[in-house]
This record gives C-alpha cells, sequence and structure tokens, in this order.
C-alpha cells in the first residue's frame, strides 16, 4: 500500500516512532454497531480509556479513500453521524473504498490489517464476528484475518448471536491464540460465561505482553485476548438468549443476510432490552479498551 494512502495522525506516528504504547479501535462498532448519538460518546469514551492508561488511541476508519490511523475530532464525529451513510468495510473490501476516494467504517480484519501494516500490535473492539448461527455458511472474516495478521486483540469473546461453540472451534482450527483474560471460559459478550472452557487463563497484562512476545518471536499472527463483560453490567443470559432467538427469527423473515445481518441482530437487541445491550455493549467496549491499553504499555517493556 502506498504510504499516500494510509495516513497516521501526527500523535500515532510520533508515538509509534517513539516505540510508546498505542492502542488500535475500530470504526463499525460505531457506524453500525451502535446508534446515534450513543456511538459518538462510546467512540470518544474508547479514546479517553486508552489515553487514561497511558496510551495512545488510534482509531481507523477509510475517509474519502485515505486509510486514516487515528482521526481527529470532527472525523470521529462524521462517522458517528453518518453512521450507515459510511460503508462497512472488511479487509478485502479496503482496496475498493480507497482507489475510488470512498469512506468506509473498518470491520475487526480491516482494522487488524490496517493496523499490522501501521506497526500497531495491540487493538481493542466490542466483540469480534465469527461463525453465524445455521447453515448458511456465513462466517466473519474477522477469524481468517485473526490467523494471518500480526495483532492481538482485545473482545468480550465473540458476539452472543453466534454460533459460539464452532466459532471458538474455527479459531482453533486457524491457530489463533486465545488467551482468557481472568476467566477459563470463552465470554459471550453481554454474559461473563458461555459454558466454552478455554484452555489458557492469563490474570494481568505484564503476562499477556510477554506471550504476545513469545508467540511473535515465533512469527506467529493473530492472538485473541477474550476479556467477559464487566459483572455490573453484564446482561441476564436467559433473557438475553430470548431476544436472540426473535432477533434471528425476525432476520430470517425479512430475508436479511451477508453484511447487514450483524447491525440488524444489534439494533433489534436494543430495541428488546429497551437499551440494556447498548449499555452492556458499551461497558465491555470501554472495559476492553482498558485492558488493551495496559497490555500495550506491558509491551513497550516486555
Ligand atoms: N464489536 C461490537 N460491535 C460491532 C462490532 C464489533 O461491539 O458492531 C463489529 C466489528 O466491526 C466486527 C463486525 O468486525 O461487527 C462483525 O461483522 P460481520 O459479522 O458481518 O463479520
Ligand atoms: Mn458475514
Amino acid at each position: 500500500m502506498s504510504s499516500a494512502a494510509l495516513v497516521p495522525s501526527e500523535e500515532v506516528r510520533s508515538a509509534l516512532a517513539e516505540r510508546r504504547a498505542v492502542v488500535a479501535l475500530e470504526s463499525t462498532i460505531l457506524a453500525h454497531g451502535l446508534p446515534w448519538p450513543e456511538n459518538l460518546d462510546v467512540g470518544r469514551g474508547l479514546e479517553a480509556e486508552v489515553r487514561a492508561q497511558g496510551a495512545v488511541p488510534a482509531t481507523i476508519a477509510v475517509v474519502d479513500g485515505v486509510a486514516r490511523i487515528g482521526l481527529d475530532a470532527a472525523q470521529l464525529e462524521r462517522v458517528a453521524r453518518e453512521g450507515s451513510g459510511f460503508a462497512k468495510a472488511g479487509a478485502a473490501d479496503l482496496a475498493v473504498a480507497l482507489a475510488r476516494g470512498r469512506s468506509a467504517a473498518t470491520t475487526v480484519s480491516a482494522t487488524a490489517t490496517l493496523a499490522a501494516r501501521a506497526g500497531i500490535a495491540v487493538f481493542a473492539t466490542g466483540g469480534i464476528g465469527g461463525v453465524h448461527r445455521g447453515d448458511a455458511g456465513d462466517v466473519s472474516s474477522d477469524l481468517t484475518t485473526l490467523a494471518r495478521e500480526r495483532v492481538a486483540v482485545v473482545s468480550a469473546g465473540a458476539k452472543a448471536i453466534l454460533d459460539l461453540p464452532r466459532t471458538v472451534e474455527l479459531l482453533e482450527t486457524l491457530g489463533v491464540l486465545v488467551l482468557g483474560f481472568g476467566t477459563d471460559e470463552f465470554p459471550a459478550f453481554y454474559t461473563r460465561g458461555s459454558g466454552l472452557a478455554l484452555e489458557h487463563r492469563v490474570d494481568t497484562p505484564d503476562e499477556v505482553a510477554r506471550i504476545l512476545a513469545a508467540h511473535w518471536a515465533l512469527e506467529r499472527g493473530g492472538v485473541l485476548i477474550a476479556n467477559p463483560c464487566p459483572r455490573e453490567a453484564a446482561l441476564d443470559a436467559g433473557a438475553i438468549e430470548a431476544a436472540i432467538a426473535e432477533a434471528l427469527a425476525e432476520a430470517a423473515a425479512r430475508r436479511i443476510v451477508g453484511k447487514p445481518l450483524t447491525p440488524f441482530l444489534l439494533a433489534h437487541l436494543a430495541r428488546a432490552t429497551g437499551g440494556r445491550s447498548v449499555a452492556a455493549n458499551r461497558a465491555l467496549a470501554l472495559s476492553n479498551a482498558r485492558v488493551g491499553a495496559q497490555v500495550a504499555v506491558a509491551l513497550t517493556h516486555a
């Protein structure tokens, strides 16, 4: 990619040059995952959380054909305000937005791709994509991208709307290292546990940093740091599962498939829970940003 197409903000550029801690943040959660105006508030809050831990935030989006690594206040507001007016770009779609001078929010796969190219090792999101339920064969490219890109993604497991057992199996098949951060179970986004056991539990950012250093010394790719939703914000498992079943039935009735599916399901859950799913999503994303920043800081002296 030409350097003109991938542009770090001045703050991110100098932080990377001085080997200070930087945490990438994605923009699809803002443009397609959360409603206006909470999305802007969350976007700002994630950056503030990263700063509070002594790291520099780099929210990533394609704005008018430029892959921005770190947005200014006006660009962040534009992503949030325009929402689905921004395309939803996975890693494979980036080239089209860049070549055509278009704007696009970046998913986990696109953000991880750009972060790795920019030299950013840690990335925080809400929940990664994965294997969708049912037999349509819809598998997020978040998983295959994690297999190849040298980046650690902090996530509250994978979104509960997915088939989590299959998602965990596929992560293993793809060779993505999954670390439970303070947990022995794969988190289920809105709830802290899924009943799916994780082999590797870590309890401190320093321990994560040492494992990342060893992983990358072996020239391996992505690592998923699975950080459960904070206890006080987690939803009741039975209630959210009933709402998910209803959302999936509604999506099937309306024949919503492919890229619009995840945004549709999240918006449906927001209405069905009277906004409690949005509050949980916000809390878990902020917690992930905090852990991501702590890991990025630990990596600078690993
Ligand atoms: N985390 C959230 N909300 C989101 C997402 C992550 O809390 O909306 C986004 C990420 O960008 C992720 C995408 O890559 O959802 C998954 O989309 P799909 O299932 O179409 O691959
Ligand atoms: Mn998909």
